[in-house]
């Protein structure tokens, strides 16, 4: 065994790092070099202070103004105590603030943890606690959601977030603006492989996992996307998609088209009502959706009035895209289309923009780098035959070693030589590309949002009524997969009641889950069916579920 590389960073004994070795080879290979996240936006602000970098409704932003306002939150930060190795929820939308926030908290060492605006007590009282979040920066209301009342709960509840920043009206905490008029930061920068910021992962487990980033892994995933797609000065990139994911954050998104000098338009929502006004207005080049939204996309495109001609590409990613729709974007939208297989955890496929029609359209892309190790496995651990189906494991210069503070699942998350057990089971083709074929961790794919099952089963249980819960994927025209809930009832289930989807559901929010992981639907079963070894089997249960809404679906069909 050879000494994980120690990064500066106060927090790595948390957060495994490469072995020497590796750090040394990635450095070697040119792939890390030594920059920091921060260093994007000051290049830039040097080279064209006066090009245009964001656009958040009627704001338009050029990159010196963005360093300007970034250096001065960063100071705004620092006043508060918030220093290097201090972790900070930013549960932002959508607008400048979150580039603001991220840059600054880059700028000054600290590490922004990624919340989406979807998440709610429960998510975000677990980052605060587990993180010991010495910050917390929200919207005031955002999609009818008042961000300010679940602030409310937290400081009392977790005694993390000690200050609550919000964007827009503050209430009782301080408003975003105050941090604007402090002094420009001038304070020493992060080292390259310092931990830059806390990703969310998908996951499995019950309770979400952190994923520790550094700078120079992120920044060479960034900067390498950049080059695959092409993006230059030119670019104008539209963020879609919550800004805070994984892919539209690196995979090229927002960081990959700042690197390369571009514009970067956010969209207050995905629909085709508000991103394909923006998409004409901005010039829009290329933009990231998942699956579900690409297809809606596709039917208005062929009923819009807006011109939609400057749109070269369209990334499609997060979850399965079918060869059906994905064969239908050029000719429908008239831009190329790119797939993308990533994970916040580092690996990222592409398919490249000149790959024949064939490979854009039947796979999920082939990895960003040649160091990129890519192995797929059977069930005894060992490679499958070139072409077979196989568990995905991959270790290479942008994928994490383990997992924030998580020991003990990264034991089982990791083999003993590094590699990252995807859950993805996927097989390669002659070219080299991968095929998503299916999966083998417990999640559900909602259209590109991940349900852990464990975690929702969890939250089931502390229901009266609940004795026993399985959750577990169920087939759906639209978003790919929903989630169904097999619940075995309780003794106190009074006699002649039913366990309703309503009132699932209604549970569930006032624990405080956010909206995508409730169930879509409640089956409630006597005993769940189990495998061999006694354990419930959730195949089965998929079995069951998906012959029930086959049988529905006739049914309805004949009458
Ligand atoms: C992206 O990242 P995550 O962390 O939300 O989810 C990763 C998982 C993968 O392990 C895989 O199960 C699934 O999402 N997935 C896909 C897929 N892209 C992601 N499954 C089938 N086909 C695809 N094209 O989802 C993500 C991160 C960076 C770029 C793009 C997506």
């Amino acid at each position: 065994m050879t000494a994980p590389s120690t990064p500066g960073s106060p927090d790595a004994p948390d957060a495994p790092g490469w072995p020497a070795e590796f750090a040394a080879r990635y450095r070697a290979a040119g792939y890390w070099t030594g920059a920091t996240l921060g260093g994007i936006l000051d290049e830039r602000a040097r080279v064209r202070p006066d090009a245009p970098a964001v656009v958040d409704g009627d704001r338009r932003i050029g990159y010196g103004e963005l360093a300007e306002r970034v250096s001065r939150v960063a100071g705004g930060f620092a006043a508060l105590g918030i220093g290097a190795g201090d972790h900070v929820v930013v549960q932002l939308p959508n607008v400048a603030e979150f580039l603001e926030t991220v840059f600054a908290l880059f700028r000054i060492g600290a590490l922004p943890v990624f919340a989406l605006p979807s998440h709610r007590a429960s998510e975000i009282g677990y980052f605060c606690e587990f993180t010991d979040a010495a910050a917390y920066v929200i919207p005031d209301v955002h999609e009818g959601f008042d961000h300010r009342r679940l602030a409310e709960g937290l400081p009392a509840r977790v005694g993390g977030a000690r200050h609550v920043i919000v964007a827009g009206d503050p209430g009782p905490y301080l408003p975003f603006d105050g941090l604007r008029v402090a002094e420009p930061y001038v304070g020493p920068r992060p080292a390259p492989d310092d931990l830059a910021f806390l990703q969310l992962s998908g996951g499995s487990t019950g309770v979400p996992k952190l994923i520790p980033r550094t700078h120079d892994d992120y920044l060479y995933s960034v900067r390498a996307s950049a080059e695959i797609c092409e993006l230059g000065e030119r670019s104008v990139y539209l963020v879609a998609l919550p800004a805070a994911h994984n892919f539209p954050l690196s995979s090229p998104g927002t960081l990959g088209v700042l690197y390369a000098g571009g514009t970067v338009v956010l969209a207050p929502g995905p629909s085709p009502e508000v991103a394909f006004p923006l998409i004409e207005r901005e010039g829009v080049t290329i933009t990231a959706l998942v699956p579900p939204l690409a297809l809606v996309w596709l039917d208005a495109a062929a009923r819009t009035a807006h011109d939609l001609s400057t749109l070269d590409v369209l990334q499609v990613g997060g979850a399965k895209f079918s060869a059906e729709a994905a064969r239908r974007v050029r000719p429908e939208l008239g831009a190329t289309l790119q797939q993308v297989f990533g994970m916040a955890e580092g690996l990222v496929n592409y398919t490249r923009l000149n790959d024949p029609d064939e490979l854009v359209v039947h796979t999920q892309g082939r990895p960003i780098s040649p160091d990129d190790e890519i192995r797929i496995v059977g069930p005894d651990g060992a490679e499958v035959a070139p072409g077979e189906t196989g568990d995905l494991l991959t270790r290479g210069p942008y994928t994490i070693r383990g997992y924030y503070r998580a020991p003990e699942h990264n034991a089982i998350a990791f083999t003993e030589d590094g590699f990252y057990r995807t859950g993805d089971v996927v097989r390669r083709t002659p070219e080299g590309y991968l095929v998503v074929e299916g999966r083998a961790k417990d999640q559900i794919n909602r259209g590109g949002e991940k349900v852990a099952a464990e975690e929702v089963e969890n939250h089931l249980l502390a229901h009266d009524w609940v004795h026993d819960v399985a959750v577990v994927s169920m087939p759906d025209d639209y978003l790919g997969e929903r989630t169904c809930a097999f619940v075995v009832p309780s003794a106190s289930m009074p006699s002649g009641r039913r366990l309703k989807l309503g009132t699932v559901k209604a549970f569930l929010r006032e624990r405080g889950l956010a909206d995508y992981k409730l169930p879509d639907r409640v089956e409630v079963i006597d005993r769940f069916p189990e495998t061999g070894v006694g354990k419930v089997s959730k195949k089965e249960l998929r079995v069951v579920i998906t012959r029930t809404l086959a049988q529905r679906s006739a049914q309805r069909k004949e009458n």
